[in-house]
């Protein structure tokens, strides 16, 4: 009797954790894959001739969620967009005037974090997540 139930005992919970475990590698894989990603925009402009912006700024965004970035040059000159850490992703450093990029991340947990361009000292942006 005894040994019966410690066998049963051993057995089902190591079958069921690993079932449990299988379930939550496919749930996980299959939410990653179908959740769509949020769409974001920002665009560089010219306040003036030698001044420029990024807009809208504060740019905001969802806590912890996949975003497709596009990055919208307006301005007559080139700019890039750098996103500092903890996202720590970017343009290339040139983006020509008219052209549009697109940078791909997940967005840390809600707080402000900066963005800056570093063609031009001062051009910097917030990204407000929450
Ligand atoms: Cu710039």
């Amino acid at each position: 009797m005894v040994t019966q139930r410690t066998g049963h005992g051993r057995l089902l919970p190591h079958t069921a954790l690993l079932a449990l475990a299988i379930a939550a590698i496919v749930v996980a894989s299959c939410s990653n894959a179908l959740s769509p990603r949020v769409a974001l925009r920002v665009q560089a402009y010219d306040l003036s001739a030698s001044e420029f912006l990024f807009g809208p700024d504060p740019l905001g965004a969802p806590a912890l969620k996949p975003v497709t970035l596009e990055f919208v040059n307006s301005s007559a000159e080139p700019h890039n967009l750098v996103l500092l850490a903890p996202i720590d992703t970017r343009t290339d450093h040139d983006v020509p005037p008219g052209q549009t990029r697109m940078l791909e991340f997940v967005t840390p947990a809600g707080g402000t974090y900066r963005f800056v361009c570093t063609i031009h000292e001062g051009m910097t942006g917030t990204l407000l997540v929450r």
